[in-house]
């Protein structure tokens, strides 16, 4: 049984030059793109995306850096693609939570710029793909 999973190149591994790194590592794993695009976040999007987290008090901060400046959002399908992604990334603190191997371990330093973004469930994927590529 295949899944799809929104996956997001942040601003800081846009501007690092990271997107190769994180598509590669998605393709070696053996999962496939099934969309791809450079966007700029507009406040509106990020808000929708980000909803869950409007009463945490990073949220504002959080805001300001997603639309900072161009993602790469894909939607990326295979067998368990939601943990498969997830895992790829490793844990939201790139320090205390990712592992050396994962993409947040191996080029991430803070919390907050931990380069990419993969949906957490199956449920959020949909929402999440509906929202940034609608009719997918
Ligand atoms: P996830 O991206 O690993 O699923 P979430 O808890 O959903 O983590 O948080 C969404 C994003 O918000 C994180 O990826 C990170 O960029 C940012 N974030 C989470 N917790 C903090 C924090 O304590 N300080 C600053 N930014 C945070």
């Amino acid at each position: 049984m295949s899944e799809r999973t929104l996956v997001l190149v942040k601003p800081d591994g846009v501007a690092r030059g990271l997107v190769g790194e994180v598509i590669s590592r998605i393709e070696r794993k053996g999962l496939k793109l099934v969309a791809l695009e450079l966007r700029k976040v507009t406040r509106e999007l990020a808000e929708q995306h980000y909803a869950e987290h409007a009463e945490r008090p990073f949220f504002g901060d959080l805001l300001e850096f997603i639309t900072s400046g161009p993602v790469v959002a894909a939607v990326v399908e295979g067998p368990r693609a939601v943990a498969a992604f997830r895992q790829l990334a490793g844990g939201t603190d790139p320090v205390e939570k990712a592992t050396p191997g994962t993409l947040r371990g191996d080029f991430g330093l803070e919390t907050q710029y931990n380069l990419v973004h993969g949906s957490d469930s199956a449920e959020s994927a949909k929402r999440e793909i509906d929202l940034w590529f609608a009719g997918l």
